[in-house]
């Protein structure tokens, strides 16, 4: 590996497992949950078998989130998805991105920053130790899912990197591989994919990178090999494929912002009480559960994101 890219973050002892004991990155984040997770783990059935031997809709063991919701079937989470790089046809998206390499990989984190670099997927495992969240996510088209990710949170990475003072937003942007994505050069949108965070929503403790589901490495269409994942805001904040995180002055360009600013704005904070110009936000589809529910202010996360929005009213910046 002596041509993989060097990454200036530090390594924590105490998160690295030896490099040697993975020959492939599947092995390696079985590795990584077992530790991260051994706890939970332990109290659970035997270890899944791979992605492809999963049946359609194994049963999920009874698992849910804090709110008791139940988690949403593998074969949905991987089989219903936005990523607009390779189709708008939610169910296509996991054939047409089957072939999407993401091995080698590496994010380039830059701008206001005292240790810009370039990390590898491989150091981000070694160097964050990988857990377990169950989010929900909220599509701003009004469906909606439950999904165990494996990831570690953009604090982490944001600490080894180093704000500086003038830092205030975190932009991100997502691979664009007109040769393997086939909808880059359509001209429908203006790739590549681009998303934003304030920099204390980027530091919140929910706001996750992800590096898996259901304890697999991510596939490809739910943003491999690694994706962000911020529970309160409608999923298209949840930006997939990540080459670039930059820490900048001023609000970034966010593509949905650019397409359609007074439909999607820059904070997109799930509240069922601000509308869609073209359809409400009270209610969502749950995915594999029949009807609709209603929609959660803050997607349900309010008491632990509430104080990032003081002061502010949410219907005008929305
Ligand atoms: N790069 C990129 N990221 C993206 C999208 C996309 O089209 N391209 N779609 C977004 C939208 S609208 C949603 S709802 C979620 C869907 O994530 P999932 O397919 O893993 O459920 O990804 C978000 N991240
Ligand atoms: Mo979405």
């Amino acid at each position: 590996m002596a041509d993989k890219k060097r990454h200036s973050v530090p390594l924590n002892r105490d998160e690295v497992t030896p490099k040697h004991i993975y020959q492939n990155r599947r092995q390696f984040l079985k590795q990584m949950g077992m530790v991260g997770l051994g706890a939970l783990l332990a109290s659970c059935a035997p270890r899944k078998p791979g992605a492809s031997d999963i049946p359609p809709d194994a049963p999920v063991n009874g698992r849910t989130d804090e709110l008791g919701d139940a988690l949403t079937s593998y074969s949905a989470v991987t089989g219903y998805n936005n990523f607009y790089e390779f189709t708008t046809s939610k169910e296509q998206v996991a054939s047409l991105a089957q072939n999407f390499e993401t091995d080698p990989w590496s994010v380039r984190v830059d701008g206001l920053v005292n240790h810009p670099g370039v990390l590898s997927l491989e150091d981000m495992l070694a160097n964050f130790n990988q857990e377990e969240r169950i989010y929900r996510m909220r599509c701003v088209e009004g469906w909606s899912m439950v999904i165990p990710w494996v990831g570690f949170p953009l604090h982490k990475l944001l600490a080894e990197v180093e704000p500086t003072a003038d830092a205030r937003y975190v932009a991100f942007e997502t691979a664009v591989v007109p040769d393997q994505m086939d909808a880059v050069d359509s001209g429908r949108f203006p790739f590549p994919y681009l998303e934003g965070l304030r920099l204390d929503e980027a530091q919140h403790d929910l706001t996750l990178l992800a590096t898996g589901l259901y304890d697999e490495p991510m596939p490809p269409q739910n943003g491999a090999p690694i994706r962000l994942v911020v529970p309160w805001k409608y999923g298209f904040k949840s930006i997939k494929s990540i080459v670039r995180i930059s820490l900048v002055a001023e609000e970034p360009p966010t593509l949905w912002n650019i397409v359609a600013p007074q439909e999607y704005g820059f904070y997109a904070n799930v509240n069922p009480d601000v509308s869609h110009p073209r359809w409400s936000q009270a209610t969502e589809r749950r995915i594999g559960e029949p009807g609709r529910r209603e929609t959660l202010f803050m997607n349900g996360y309010a008491d632990e994101v509430m104080p990032l929005y003081e002061g502010m009213d949410l219907t005008i910046q929305f």
